[in-house]
């Protein structure tokens, strides 16, 4: 038996596809999970045998959070209060603290204990219409804690209506077992435990910290021919601190993305955007640390790179699981406009993960992942800050339960 043709019918779509169109009465038809036509109503080519009506509402692609580390255990707020204080991040890692605070507490932390501290942070993404979330490794920094990180983040997907891209970020910071010693870390994450986790089933792309608090452009490069021998798609944590030139490598080798980017400039700006690599914009985190740069967002537009929004969860620089802050941020803070943030957290974004023409636009033959929205413009998205105006999330053609009201 063929599958149901669904009719959503009475909407205004944002369809974020590469022409990002706006559809003022539109309508879109889904089959066995996927888009299978958007247009105006009046042009509806086929009779539907479910019909759901959505009363004028926008939609969108469901959103995707394309950079999260919200896989951790513990908190980092005494961190926060000592940074109020005037301490730097930098001062904070290099004594002990920082990323290895928390990799203590991930260690400790049992798998059950990890995933029941980490699960809320998905729910409160999940509750703002987010569809697909990156979780990136970290914390962990021996194989076996990595596994354990990437399999919460693989059970995480399983037990929520979201779909989870992983990425092993090993080499985040070099753990006290390899101190002074951060070549040598790299070889084994490049030689043993990739290609393991890999084998597991538990990595979907490969990321490095590229700074001078944790490692170089060539450490970076020789883990991004690891990750490409294994045919893993990669990406990079590059000059959110200072300039090392991570962005100029990773451009030339075709990352994914380059994400943070406070301190790149026009040459890596028109680097990107030669590349088709997305730039990862994380607004939260230049909030938190109190950032005096900005990413070169005039450089990027000028050169027409790709920018997307993401959460960055994380216990250090970024305590929140909001991608709409994250896209108010991006406004305010950085100067995007209304649609560069939804842009950012739609199309860009699933491109960001590799995910280009599947997800994160309303067009023929995606994914049917979308919002449906309590607001009267689409500029209301970014703009409103600790209010949630989803309506309801649908995924795979599904109206989901939960995090709906009850319908
Ligand atoms: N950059 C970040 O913003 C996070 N990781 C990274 O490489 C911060 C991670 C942390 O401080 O725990
Ligand atoms: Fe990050």
């Amino acid at each position: 038996m063929s599958e149901p043709l669904k009719l959503w019918r009475n909407a205004q779509l944002a369809t974020c596809d590469a022409a990002a169109r706006v559809i003022a009465r539109g309508a879109l038809t889904t089959r066995a999970g996927r888009i299978e036509w958007v247009g105006e109503e009046a042009a509806l080519p086929a009779a539907a045998d479910e019909v759901h009506d959505l009363a004028g509402a926008w939609v969108t692609p469901g959103l995707i959070d394309c950079h999260t580390h919200l896989v951790f255990a513990g908190t980092r707020a005494n961190e926060y209060a000592e940074r109020l204080r005037g301490r730097s991040y930098e001062e904070i890692a290099r004594a002990g603290g920082g990323i290895l605070a928390t990799v203590r507490a991930v260690r400790a932390a049992s798998e059950e204990q990890l995933f029941d501290e980490s699960a809320p942070r998905l729910a409160a993404l999940l509750a703002e219409g987010v569809t697909t979330v990156e979780i990136k490794s970290g914390y962990g920094l021996t194989l076996a804690d990595e596994a354990k990180m990437l399999r919460v983040a693989r059970h995480l997907g399983r037990a929520f209506p979201v779909t989870v891209r992983t990425t092993l970020l090993a080499a985040h910071t070099v753990p006290p077992e390899y101190r002074d010693r951060a070549d040598e870390y790299i070889e084994a994450i490049a030689r043993e435990w990739l290609p393991q986790l890999c084998a597991q089933g538990l990595v979907d792309a490969v990321d490095i910290f590229c700074e001078n608090i944790a490692f170089s452009v060539a450490q970076a490069e020789r883990l991004f021919a690891a990750a490409r021998a294994l045919g893993l798609p990669v990406k990079m944590h590059a000059e959110q601190l200072g300039n090392l030139g991570g962005t100029l490598m990773a451009a030339r080798q075709g990352a994914l993305s380059c994400d943070h980017l406070e301190y790149a400039g026009e040459a890596e700006a028109a680097a990107l955007a030669s590349a088709g690599t997305v730039a990862v914009l994380l607004p939260v985190a230049f909030y938190c640390l109190g950032g005096e740069r900005q990413p070169p967002v005039a450089a990027l537009r000028a050169h027409h790179a790709m920018l997307a929004i993401a959460s960055d969860c994380n216990p250090g620089s970024a305590p929140g699981a909001s991608l709409l802050t994250a896209m108010s941020m991006a406004t305010r803070l950085f100067g995007l406009t209304a649609d560069e943030a939804l842009q950012g957290v739609t199309r860009h974004a699933a491109r960001a993960l590799g995910l280009e023409g599947e997800r994160g636009a309303l067009a023929a033959g995606q994914v049917a992942d979308f919002v449906v929205w309590n607001l009267r413009s689409i500029e209301e998205l970014g703009y409103w800050i600790g209010f949630n105006p989803r309506r309801t999330v649908v995924r795979a053609a599904e109206v989901l339960r939960w995090p709906n009201p009850i319908l």
